[in-house]
C-alpha cells in the first residue's frame, strides 16, 4: 500500500513542488483546491497541470470547517501538509482581516478536525521567517522571539503555536516549519523576485520600458522552492515531532538581487529602475537570515540551489515563458533547438 498525503494548497509555489517531490516517492498523493480552480482549471491549476492524472484533488476552502472534515473524515491519510494561506505579505496589510480568517482560523480547523477525528496523520505547518519580523538575534533560530510586522506574520505565529498546541496538549505529531523566502519560476509574479526577473525578461526582450519597486535595501534569505519542500518531508519522517528552520544562511538586498538579474541579461538593472512609493510597506522586515543547523544536523538537510543559481534559472524561465510571444517557440522546432537554448543565447549577447 502506498503511503497517502494530502497538501493544502497543492496548486501554490510551494505546493506542486512538493506533489511531484512526494509522488516520486511512491506516494498517493491527494490536494485541496478551491471550488474555483476546478472551475478554471487551466487558468488555475497552472503549476499542477503536468501532475494533474496523478492526483487526487478535493474541493475545500480555509473557511470552511466542514469542507475539511469532510476530506478528513473520508480518508486516513499518514501525512497532512498545510501549506494553503494567504501568503503575500504586502496583501495583509490591504485585508488583515481575510488574512487572519484563512491563515489562523483555516489551521485550527484543521487541527480541530484531526482531533475530532481522531486522525492518526503526521502534520506539518507551514510557518514563516516573516514571525521573527523585528528580528531580536542574527541570524535568527528556532529560539529566536518573534516578533512579527504584518498581518501576515501575526496569523503565521497563531498558526505557528496553534500547531505546538495540539502537539503538547492532544499528543498529536505536529511540525512546525519556520521556511525563510524560498523562490523559483513557479513564484507567484507578485513577489518581488519573480517581479524582478519578469521585469530583466520582459525589458530584455523589447515588452517593457521599466521595473518599479519600493524597498530596495530590505535583506531576504532567499533559497529555492525545491530544495524547501525536501525539509517539510524529511520533519514528518523523524520519531519525534519538533519545529525546524529551513533556510540557506545567506542574506541578500533587493537591490542585489535586481542587478543579478539584469546581469543575466547583460542590462544594467539602473537603466531600468524606478522606486515607487506604492510598493513601500507600512512596516517593514529589514533582515533576515536563518541558521538551519539544527535542520542540517537532525534532518541532514541542506540547499542545493545556490543564489546566483537561482536568479540564473528564474530569468532563463521567464524568457522561455516570454520568448513565444516572439515566435522563439516556433523559431526554436524550425531550428531544431528548444525556447531555452534561444533564451540562453540571448542572455550571452
Ligand atoms: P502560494 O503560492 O501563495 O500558494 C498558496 C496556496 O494556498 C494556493 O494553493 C492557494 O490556492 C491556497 N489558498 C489561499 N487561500 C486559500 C483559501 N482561503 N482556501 C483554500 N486555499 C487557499 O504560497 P507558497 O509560496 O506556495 O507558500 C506555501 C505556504 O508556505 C503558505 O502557507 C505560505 O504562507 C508559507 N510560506 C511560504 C514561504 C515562501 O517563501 N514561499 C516562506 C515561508 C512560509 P489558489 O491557487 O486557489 O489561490
Ligand atoms: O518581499 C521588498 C519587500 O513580497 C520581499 C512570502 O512568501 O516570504 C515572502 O514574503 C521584500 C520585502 O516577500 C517590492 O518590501 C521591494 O522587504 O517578495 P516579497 P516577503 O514579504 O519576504 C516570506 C518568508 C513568507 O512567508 C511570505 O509568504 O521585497 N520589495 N519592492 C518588494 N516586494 C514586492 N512584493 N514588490 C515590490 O515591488
Amino acid at each position: 500500500m502506498p503511503r497517502t498525503a494530502l497538501i493544502t494548497g497543492i496548486t501554490g509555489q510551494d505546493g506542486s513542488h512538493l506533489a511531484e517531490h512526494l509522488l516520486g516517492l511512491g506516494y498517493e498523493v491527494h490536494g485541496t483546491v478551491r471550488r474555483v480552480a476546478l472551475e478554471q482549471p487551466m487558468h488555475r491549476m497552472g503549476r499542477i497541470a503536468h501532475l494533474l492524472p496523478r492526483l487526487k484533488l478535493h474541493a475545500a476552502s480555509l473557511e470552511s470547517y466542514p469542507s475539511l472534515f469532510r476530506i478528513l473524515g473520508a480518508h486516513d491519510f499518514d501525512e497532512i501538509y498545510h501549506l494553503a494561506a494567504q501568503s503575500f505579505v504586502a496583501e495583509s496589510f490591504e485585508d488583515g482581516f481575510s488574512t487572519m480568517n484563512a491563515n489562523v482560523n483555516g489551521t485550527h480547523y484543521l487541527l480541530a478536525a484531526m482531533r475530532e477525528l481522531k486522525s492518526r496523520a503526521r502534520f506539518y505547518f507551514a510557518g514563516s521567517s516573516e514571525m521573527f519580523g523585528k528580528v531580536r538575534e542574527t541570524p535568527q533560530r528556532e529560539s529566536t522571539p518573534f516578533h512579527p510586522r504584518s498581518p501576515y506574520g501575526i496569523s503565521k505565529v497563531s498558526g505557528f503555536f496553534l500547531t505546538m498546541n495540539h502537539r503538547e496538549a492532544y499528543g498529536m505529531y505536529c511540525c512546525g516549519g519556520i521556511l525563510f523566502n524560498h523562490e523559483g519560476p513557479r513564484r507567484g509574479h507578485e513577489f518581488v523576485t519573480r517581479k524582478i526577473t519578469g521585469a530583466a525578461a520582459r525589458i530584455k526582450l523589447g515588452l517593457a520600458g521599466e521595473l518599479r519597486l519600493g524597498n530596495l535595501d530590505a535583506r531576504r534569505d532567499w533559497g529555492h522552492a525545491a530544495d524547501y519542500v525536501r525539509a517539510m518531508h524529511l520533519m514528518l519522517q523523524q520519531d519525534e515531532p519538533d519545529d525546524y528552520v529551513v533556510a540557506t544562511g545567506e542574506t541578500h538586498s533587493v537591490r542585489e538581487f535586481c542587478e543579478l538579474a539584469f546581469q543575466e541579461v547583460n542590462l544594467d538593472y539602473r537603466d531600468w529602475l524606478k522606486t515607487d512609493e506604492r510598493y513601500l510597506r507600512p512596516a517593514e522586515v529589514d533582515l533576515l537570515v536563518g541558521d538551519a543547523s539544527k535542520a542540517r544536523e537532525r534532518l541532514g538537510w541542506t540547499p542545493r540551489v545556490s543564489f546566483a543559481g537561482l536568479v540564473r534559472e528564474m530569468v532563463r524561465a521567464d524568457l522561455e515563458e516570454l520568448s513565444p510571444k516572439l515566435d522563439l517557440g516556433a523559431l526554436a522546432a524550425r531550428v531544431g533547438t528548444s525556447a531555452s537554448r534561444i533564451a540562453e543565447a540571448a542572455c550571452a549577447r
